[in-house]
């Protein structure tokens, strides 16, 4: 169905410009076997929960054979499926079996780095210094005893790892994941084709991993890695690949401060969208997230990309338990683990936020788990802890599995319909009252809010523009495309609402027809 329109998105402009997009997490969704890990006959078999949810598109993390050295992110083969989750066949079925439910299929590239299993390596590890296989990934001589330069890893300790011969690979991230040389052709023809043989397979677009770090200066003394000028030169061709099948899109995860060089990656011959990052790390704070929306706007009007809103993804605290921290804001650098955390308060402002994200023009991505307001689980048990960084930073880094804990669906007990085996990480029996089964029947659920949400939002929502209007300094409130009318209270009392017609939707009750602190609402204007 490639090429078709949903209803509510835009023919003419491009499907994503407006869409709502699901992060399927596929270890930690749904487990069709009973060994714990979530897998594709999980996810096939929870697709009407999905399209009843009301999103375009579902973004799956890495499906590749993998040792799961880094979830995933160690990719050993990128034309196959991890045997733990299914086949290359149900992965083509679930491909079909979305679009027949008008939902779109991204897939996670992984350029940056392959996993010590992958063929490539394997092969450059026997072949031997000076050997052609070496010239895929970045090998060096070190400088005396030590590695080739001073570069430390992104998950801690080094960014270089010795082999027997004497030679030393660059990995940013964990050993076993040796980092490609793109400066090779043959890496470059590769990727192409791996593109190719998804697009082939009727995905609509790509994620891009750790999409500015691609190109490297070695010769440098600092650490130079981080948005070079010839990472956009490999994006062009990409784009011609992509351009070349027609609605398929690239998503570029391009972790960057500076709103200028991000700008660089939207331009009309590079991706068609990257996450906003900037809005997620935004502090709950009025006149934060007003200059992160302007800021995000300007951007994006001046190359005609449209935006995207993003709360939350696998590698970040989830926004229940960062917005009732003393804390607000995010900081790959400062993870805040174990800040305590007020969860009511922030479950307030998650429903508001996620109101606000939903009403800004652009896309949308819903973490899953976020449609249930889970909250980050801070006390999985040290030996059960999976993610590299937890090793990598000598134990002072608990990473990042408390945001990827199995999903709860029903009954009142662990593991809650998400398995009939153990589930890999441990879920807390206090989600019984947040399994999907639970806020099905209760209309004042964060399901329900995001199923209203999701289904007003492809009426009268997504691509376009915005106008604010004056509230105060504590109000957030502006007027879209369609006339509705988005209101956020982030002050500590109640305010008015401006004029209106009627209220469609409210992240929670009103106070005599007050908004009441850390709530939104979405109003119809007057007739
Ligand atoms: O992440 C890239 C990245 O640099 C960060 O999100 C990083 O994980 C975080 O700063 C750690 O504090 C991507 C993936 O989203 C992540 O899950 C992978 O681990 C990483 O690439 C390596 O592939």
């Amino acid at each position: 169905m490639p090429g078709s329109t949903p209803p509510g998105t835009t023919p003419d402009r491009g499907w994503w410009r407006g869409a709502a997009i699901y992060q399927v997490y596929l270890r930690s969704f749904a487990d069709g076997n009973g060994d714990g890990t979530g897998d594709l006959a999980g996810l096939r078999s929870r697709l009407q929960y999905l399209a009843d949810l009301g999103v375009d598109a579902i973004w799956l993390n890495p499906w590749y054979p993998s040792p799961m050295a880094d979830g995933g992110y160690d990719v050993a083969d990128y034309r196959s499926i991890e045997p733990v989750f299914g086949t290359l066949a149900e992965a083509e079925k679930l491909i079909e079996e979305a679009h027949d439910l008008g939902i779109r299929t991204i897939v996670d590239v992984v350029p940056n780095h392959a996993s010590d299993q992958h063929a490539w390596f394997r092969e450059a590890l026997a072949a031997g210094p000076g050997s052609e296989a070496r010239e895929r990934f970045w090998f060096r001589p070190g400088v005396g005893d030590g590695p080739p330069n001073g570069w430390q890893s992104i998950f801690g300790g080094p960014a270089w790892t010795q082999v027997p011969d004497g030679e030393w690979y660059l990995h940013l991230f964990a050993p076993e994941q040796p980092d490609f040389n793109w400066n090779n052709p043959a890496v470059r023809e590769e990727f192409l084709d791996v593109l190719r043989f998804w697009f082939d397979r009727g995905v609509d677009g790509v994620r891009i991993d750790s999409a500015a770090v691609l190109v490297k200066d070695l010769d440098s003394v600092e650490e130079s890695y981080t948005d070079h000028d010839g990472v956009h030169d490999i994006y062009r061709e990409w784009r011609r690949v992509s351009d070349s099948y027609g609605g398929r899109i690239l998503i570029g995860e391009v972790w960057l401060p500076d709103q200028d060089r991000f700008a660089n990656y939207l331009r009309a011959d590079e991706l068609h969208t990257a996450f906003n990052f900037d809005f997620l790390s935004s502090a709950w704070e009025p006149a934060a997230l007003r200059a992160s929306i302007d800021l995000t706007l300007a951007t994006h009007l001046s190359l005609d990309a449209p935006a995207t809103w993003v709360l939350s993804n696998h590698d970040v605290a989830r926004p229940v338990t960062r917005y009732g921290r003393a804390v607000t804001s995010w900081d790959n650098a400062d993870r805040r683990d174990g800040m305590p955390s007020d969860l009511e308060l922030g479950r307030r402002r998650a429903r508001a936020a996620a109101l606000l994200a939903m009403a800004l023009p652009g896309s949308v991505y819903v973490y899953q788990g976020e449609e249930l307001g889970l909250n980050e689980v801070e006390d999985i048990p040290e030996e059960l802890i999976d993610d590299p960084m937890w090793e990598r930073s000598g134990h002072t880094v608990r990473g990042r599995d408390g945001c990827r804990v199995p999903l709860p669906w029903s009954g009142d007990e662990p593991p809650f319909g998400y398995s009939t085996g153990t589930p890999w990480l441990p879920q807390p029996a206090s989600w019984r009252d947040l399994t999907v089964e639970a806020q099905q029947e209760d209309p004042e659920s964060m399901l329900r809010l995001y199923r209203s949400a999701l289904r007003l939002r492809r009426r009268l929502l997504g691509d376009g523009t915005i106008a604010w209007l004056p509230l105060g300094d504590e109000v957030l409130a502006f007027v879209r495309d369609s006339g509705l009318i988005c209101v956020v209270n982030l002050g500590s009392a109640p305010v008015d609402l401006p004029a209106h017609d009627s209220v469609l939707l409210a992240s929670g009750p009103l106070a005599d027809g007050r908004l009441p602190s850390d709530t939104a609402v979405w109003l119809t204007p007057l007739s």
